[in-house]
């Protein structure tokens, strides 16, 4: 098991379905984490709060799902030094809107923006395993291996292709 944790927020239980892709990632690879519903908007005292005292337990890195005009990861930013993984919801406008309010941050606030749904929420599970994984040779050696397994079934569907094209 890490010894760091992750923090993943979102802005709403209607972001779950997609973020919950993110928790399959972390739970692979052992990964303590914590998730929490909190808003920039609607809750802001509360998101503030549970940053700080997530950064002050040992949080190593924070996800952030929201969309509309979204201002999580960007308010999460401003709160803490922690790296800060911005995953856009298609809440509205296919998701467009969140991804541009999300990635666009003003400079020394920064957010680190992955793709608008499932594809983004596992990128930034793993993003978040990476960084922790700068402090952790065990995770970095799991992270190489998926990569190689990877590599390898990506390999196998070639050959199978070949095999199908050539009798
Ligand atoms: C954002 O507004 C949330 O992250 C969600 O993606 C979107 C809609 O929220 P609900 O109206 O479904 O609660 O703040």
């Amino acid at each position: 098991m890490s010894k760091a944790f992750v923090a993943i927020l979102m802005g709403s239980d209607s972001d779950l379905p997609v973020v919950e892709a993110a928790f399959d990632i972390l739970k692979k690879f052992d990964i303590r984490f914590e998730a929490k519903i909190t808003s920039a908007h609607r809750t802001p005292e509360g998101t503030k709060a549970y940053v700080k005292d997530a950064e002050a337990r040992g949080c190593g890195a924070f996800i952030c799902a929201a969309g509309m005009a979204a201002h999580l990861a960007g308010a999460v930013s401003a709160t803490t030094l922690r790296p800060v993984i911005g995953l856009p919801m298609n809440a509205s406008m296919d998701g467009l809107d969140a991804l541009l309010s999300t990635v666009q941050m003003p400079a020394g606030i920064p957010v680190a923006t992955v793709a608008i749904g499932k594809a983004g929420a596992k990128n930034a599970a793993y993003l978040a395993a990476q960084i922790l994984a700068t402090a952790d040779d065990d995770l970095f050696t799991k992270l190489q291996a998926e990569r190689a397994d990877n590599a390898t079934a990506v390999e196998a569907k070639d050959a199978a292709l070949q095999a199908q094209l050539n009798g």
